[in-house]
């Protein structure tokens, strides 16, 4: 099951794992990896700083402290023209993501568009990539899965690659 709603991936009550656009150092920062740092608290910091740093393409796992879920996966987008390639490097990170859920038991996980802030990914080649990525392992994994975009014109095109995948 795979859905999309427009919001704050901070507030995703109803969902076990929030996955985190995060950056190498695993510490709090802008947009996806600021907004779940300041609600989960200093302690998330704290878990972070032993699995820190991570390369593009890489996942870890912690619990959510404050968050509303179990747990926070934190993954490191490529920078777009910089990382390589990052098209792979962006689908191992759902890839990853998706497995490290699968291995905790995790019935749920919310993912924000991951690279297509800071790290500049445009949203509709990222958008294909995560949702391919996605369809393709969600036929193996009994797991919700939601996308938490932050405006409405980047849902309307998670929508749009969803229907061009069925
Ligand atoms: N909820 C859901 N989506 C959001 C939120 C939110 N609260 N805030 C922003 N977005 P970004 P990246 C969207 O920059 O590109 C950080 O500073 C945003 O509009 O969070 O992977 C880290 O410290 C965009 O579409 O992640 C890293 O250094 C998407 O989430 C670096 O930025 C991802 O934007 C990671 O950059």
């Amino acid at each position: 099951m795979i859905e999309f709603v427009k919001g704050d991936i901070a507030s995703q009550k109803d969902i076990q794992a929030v996955v985190n656009a995060a950056n190498a150092q695993l510490r709090t920062g802008g947009g996806v990896a600021g907004a779940l740092h300041r609600k989960a608290g200093p302690g998330l910091e704290k878990e972070c700083r032993p699995l820190a740093p991570i390369s593009p393409g890489e996942c870890v796992i912690t619990r959510g402290h404050g968050l509303p879920n179990d747990y926070v996966i934190h993954c490191l987008g490529p920078i777009y023209g910089v990382d390589e390639p990052s098209d792979e490097l962006l689908a191992r990170c759902y890839k990853k993501a998706l497995e490290l859920a699968d291995e905790e038991g995790i019935s749920s996980v919310a993912f924000p568009a991951i690279s297509t802030g800071a790290f500049g990914y445009p949203v509709k080649e990222a958008a294909e990539i995560a949702l391919s990525t996605v369809v393709d392992m969600s036929d193996h994994l009994d797991m919700k899965i939601r996308f938490v975009l932050h405006s409405d014109k980047d849902l309307k095109v998670h929508r749009r690659v969803m229907d061009s995948l069925l």
